[in-house]
């Protein structure tokens, strides 16, 4: 993982993007560096993750490696391009993942980010998606992430004008969570992880699960159906279930052991 870093503690991992002298750029290498962390974060029952880049950092990913679009008369955004196969990452993932946003975010990696479950950002952040701006055919599911997490207006205006967007205006388009004085960033992402990370892991994996159904589909199939009411079946068998109840009426906080 040497594009990354990888750290764990309490059930929160942190994913720090540290490829500076390619300022984050998206590139296959590092995108299989963060999808082997998350793995790894997987195999240790992680509760919740923060994204973020080292502190100080002006750029916080360049978006796609630009000297890795091919110029061949290929597709550039294919299915398996390292950006499809990082948010897909992201949206399985089954803990929530917040990204933490400190300098600024350009073309994929604010699907990157967008693709996040909760985005606290610095307030002096921008956000700029330039495809337009670099002549690259977005592609469907991508810009349908982008519009899912946002109206469809505010998207046009970002993708046909392909500028720096200031954070507060997508703070105040309810795209991002919340922007925040930088010295407060860490201590907001931070405590959040460790409210999430106290709840139940099964509720918030189920739930995770059930918006990105809901958000992505207007029709869920039988099969679809079914599965996401196993899923809550082995939440409601389990005995994390219990505890919630007990504890609650027990009048302490619950002990939760993701089973
Ligand atoms: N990919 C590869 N190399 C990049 C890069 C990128 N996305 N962005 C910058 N570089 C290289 C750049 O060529 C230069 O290399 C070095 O990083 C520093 O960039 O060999 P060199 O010349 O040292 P500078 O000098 O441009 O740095 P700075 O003046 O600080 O400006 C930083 C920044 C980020 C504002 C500027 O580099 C920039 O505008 N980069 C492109 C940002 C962008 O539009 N990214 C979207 C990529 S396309 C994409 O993501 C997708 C999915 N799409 O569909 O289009």
């Amino acid at each position: 993982m040497g594009l990354v870093e990888l750290a764990f503690s309490d059930w929160i991992g942190t994913i720090t993007l540290n490829n500076p002298k390619k300022l984050n750029a998206l590139s296959e290498e590092l995108i299989k560096d963060f999808c082997d962390a998350l793995e790894e974060l997987k195999r240790q029952s992680v509760r919740v993750v923060i994204l973020r880049a080292p502190a100080g950092s002006k750029i916080f990913s360049a978006g796609h490696d630009m000297r890795e679009l091919p110029l061949d008369g290929r597709d550039p955004l294919t299915y398996t391009d390292p950006l499809r196969l990082a948010v897909r990452t992201i949206e399985y993932f089954p803990a929530p993942i917040i990204a933490m946003v400190e300098g600024s975010v350009w073309g994929g990696a604010c699907e990157l980010v967008l693709s996040c479950d909760i985005i606290i950002a610095a307030e002096d952040v921008t956000f700029a998606i330039t495809p337009a701006k670099i002549g690259v055919p977005y592609n469907i599911s991508g810009v349908q992430n982008l519009i899912i997490t946002g109206g469809t207006h505010i998207c046009k205006e970002m993708l046909f004008a392909a500028q720096p967007f200031p954070v507060k205006r997508l703070v105040d388009a309810e795209i991002v969570n919340r922007a925040v004085p930088i010295d407060q960033l860490e201590t907001v992402a931070q405590t959040l992880a460790e409210q999430i990370s106290k709840n139940s892991p099964l509720v918030i994996s189920l739930l995770k699960e059930e918006i990105r159904l809901l958000s992505t589909s207007h029709n869920l199939s039988p099969e679809t159906f079914e599965r996401v009411q196993s899923m809550r079946r082995s939440v409601y068998d389990s005995d994390d279930y219990q505890e919630g109840i007990k504890a609650f009426f027990e009048k302490r906080p619950p002990i939760f052991k993701g089973k």
